[in-house]
């Protein structure tokens, strides 16, 4: 072989890299030039035959043809492959898809839900009202006295001398009230704010259900307390206990306070119980004839009950939650766990 046919290779095995229309027809290409059986392979091989004279510049024609064709191959290989990506055809359909992780109801919004359920059941409805409150709806049509210490300023956040946030969600009960005649059944939960500092079992914001039932006919203690114990079984379980021990409220009259039987120990005294057996849950207690006066019923003519508790409480007990902060951090390791 003289330089004119070297060159002539050349030019041949360059056309035919440019024509390899894929990956497999560039290969063929090589394994036909630089393959060892291969046209350039056997020009290498042969140099060894060409005269002394002439082997320098045959030799270095030959190193220069393999040094074009390769680096032809490895700039078709790398077209090919971006080719390849752009119009698709690497696509994998046996990957699996990514799905996007779907929320759920927090642990509160559950509780209300439930609490909700359970209570229509037996007639009652949901009412709302504003975080504002007035003074009047708050505090004095709920017979708090004027200089009671829960208006203290040290107690609750007021906005101006006759607004505040809602200590409790008593005043949607008398929004209520003023608004249309007995019989009233409604269950009010909603967001409520104290001048608290917060730890374990206290936060400055926290959610009440508030229950109210006023009929023209007698009400008495005794349905109150099958409401509650019904309530407490829907909620905790068949098997669950309930007592009521005697309180004060500004707003009922009697008041109790009322204890669950301990989630924990069934009753028998443990540590979450402090060896009771019971676990106080709600206040509640026989609608105080001055805030029927408020509101312009005839206390005589009405009777009825109402009933109040705190929604962490309550999901703190259903659920084992030990700590009232973690409701708020919205950390998903505890999110999660309510699905
Ligand atoms: C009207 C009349 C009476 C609602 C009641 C309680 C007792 C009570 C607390 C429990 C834990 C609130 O979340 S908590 O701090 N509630 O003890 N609430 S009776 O009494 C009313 C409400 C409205 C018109």
């Amino acid at each position: 072989m003289n330089l004119e046919e070297l060159e002539a290779l050349k030019s041949e095995s360059l056309e035919a890299v440019k024509a390899a229309a894929d990956a497999a027809a560039l290969e063929a290409v090589r394994v036909k030039y630089l393959g060892r059986s291969g046209t350039v392979t056997a020009v290498m091989k042969s140099l060894k035959d060409v005269p002394p004279a002439e082997r320098p510049a045959f030799g270095k024609a030959a190193n220069a043809l393999r040094q074009a064709v390769e680096a032809a191959i490895a700039e078709r290989q790398a077209a090919l492959a971006s080719e390849e990506t752009a119009s698709g055809p690497a696509f994998d359909y046996t990957m699996p898809g990514r799905w996007s992780e779907s929320g759920s109801l927090h642990p509160l919004s559950m509780v209300v839900k439930e609490v909700a359920r359970i209570f229509s059941r037996i007639g009652f409805t949901v009412a709302d009202g504003p975080d504002i409150e007035t003074k009047f709806n708050n505090f004095t049509a709920l017979n708090t006295a004027p200089h009671h210490p829960s208006m203290d300023q040290s107690d609750t956040l007021w906005i101006t001398d006759d607004l505040l946030l809602r200590t409790q969600t008593s005043p949607v009960q008398i929004r209520a009230m003023l608004a249309r005649k007995p019989p009233v059944r409604i269950i009010c939960p909603g967001r409520t704010y104290r001048r608290d500092t917060m730890d374990a079992t206290h936060s400055a914001n926290f959610h009440q259900i508030e229950g109210l039932y006023v009929d023209t006919k007698p009400v008495s203690l005794a349905d109150l307390k099958a409401t509650l114990a019904y309530f407490a079984r829907e909620m905790m379980g068949e098997g669950i206990g309930v007592r009521f021990r005697p309180h004060f409220f500004p707003f009922t009259e009697p008041s109790v306070e009322v204890d669950f039987t301990c989630h924990v120990c069934g009753g028998k005294g443990c540590r979450v119980c402090k060896q009771s057996g019971w676990i106080e849950v709600a206040g509640a207690g026989m609608v105080d004839p001055r805030v029927y006066r408020h509101v312009g019923y005839d206390p005589e003519k009405v009777w009825g009950y109402a009933f109040g508790f705190g929604v962490e409480r309550i999901a703190m007990i259903k659920y084992g939650v030990p700590d009232i902060r973690y409701f708020y951090e919205n950390d998903l390791r505890f999110l999660k766990q309510f699905r």
